[in-house]
């Protein structure tokens, strides 16, 4: 068990001395969210999967960093026991975005991170990288529901790179490309030409830029942020081939995950959990088996960014020197 030490700069921080040390040195880190514990995989998967991208990130030569908020303090580098409670407690837990951060600290609530949150404290703490499984986007007919995740506003302020399997077509995938364009939010195909769709490779939307190297990746970030540009990126990492899966079943799912959805009038903060649940159930364990493996294929690369960018960074004297 490490022991948390708070950052002078930021008093509402808690960084585990592990994590700290490697941020202290300029050492790989990735940093992973907490919702896709707490909601985007039923227990005990959703604790297996997170406790073994932990050590597929440390296998890459990176310090894993889970995120959540603890008793209201932001924390980066959960503990075993930390996870496993977050996993039991399920869609119990407080789904925490941006906007929730300031009342969950406050009334010192304990919260899962989604991608927006995690991306803004993994840059409170000096982390650049982040692998999950899939980004929020622009929901479904957003043109008039104006329902669009907070996740895809993150990516255009805050300087993290996050390493998913693109997104989920509950979303429109199409709107949610216009929104990071706009935005401008460089979304970069790892070894494709695509924009893959979480349990599917494709997702018929082109992209414009193609990179086949963790290298290429990190040159991408220090490009970004060296002559000082705002934002994230968006690296879209395709599921592997054999968890691939067929897209009639997937798009027959979605089709009956939104008629429900919208025959419940499920809306706001609550309809991406809703949705990602009824798909699953639709699915079976199938699809569980290939959440668990773009997961961990996402862990690996974002650890094999993270190893290139620290190369790319690291100053010549170590800070702790
Ligand atoms: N998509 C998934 N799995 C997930 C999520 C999205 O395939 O677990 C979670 C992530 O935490 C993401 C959040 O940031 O849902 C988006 O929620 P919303 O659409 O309410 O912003
Ligand atoms: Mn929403």
């Amino acid at each position: 068990m490490t022991t948390a030490l708070t950052t002078p700069h930021n008093p509402y921080l808690d960084i585990s001395a592990e994590v700290a040390q490697a941020l202290a040195y300029g050492s790989p880190v990735v940093a992973l969210e907490s919702t896709i514990i707490s909601h985007g995989m039923p227990y005990p998967d959703n604790v297996h999967t997170a406790l073994k991208v932990e050590d597929a990130v440390r296998a890459g030569g990176a310090i894993p960093a889970t995120i959540a908020i603890v008793g209201g303090r932001l924390t980066v580098g959960l503990s075993t026991d930390q996870i496993e409670t977050l996993g039991k407690t399920g869609r119990d837990a407080i789904k925490v975005s941006r906007r929730d951060m300031a009342m969950v600290v406050a009334t010192q609530q304990t919260g899962a991170t989604t991608v927006a949150s995690t991306m803004l404290i993994a840059a409170m703490a000096g982390i650049r990288v982040f692998a999950t499984g899939g980004i929020g986007g622009a929901h479904r007919g957003a043109q008039h529901s104006f329902d669009v995740s907070a996740d895809l506003q993150e990516l255009a302020q805050t300087p993290v790179a996050v390493v998913c399997a693109g997104a989920k077509s509950i979303l429109d995938l199409g709107l949610t490309l216009e929104y990071l364009e706009t935005h401008g939010v460089p979304v970069l195909g790892y070894q494709t030409d695509e924009l893959p769709a979480f349990y599917t490779r494709n997702s018929g939307y082109a992209l414009n830029y193609r990179v086949d190297t963790p290298l290429a990746v990190a040159q991408a970030m220090a490009a970004q942020w060296g002559m000082g540009l705002a934002g994230g990126m968006v690296i879209a990492n395709p599921i592997e081939a054999e968890f691939d899966m067929p897209k009639a079943l997937i798009d027959q799912a979605i089709e009956t995950a939104l008629a429900d959805a919208a025959a419940q009038g499920v809306s706001g903060k609550a309809s991406t959990p809703f949705l990602l649940a009824r798909v699953a159930a639709l699915t079976g364990g199938r699809s569980l088996a290939s959440n668990v493996s773009l997961v961990m294929n996402n862990a690996r690369l974002g650890a094999a960014v993270a190893v290139q960018y620290a190369a790319l960074t690291k100053p010549v004297i170590p800070k702790a020197y």
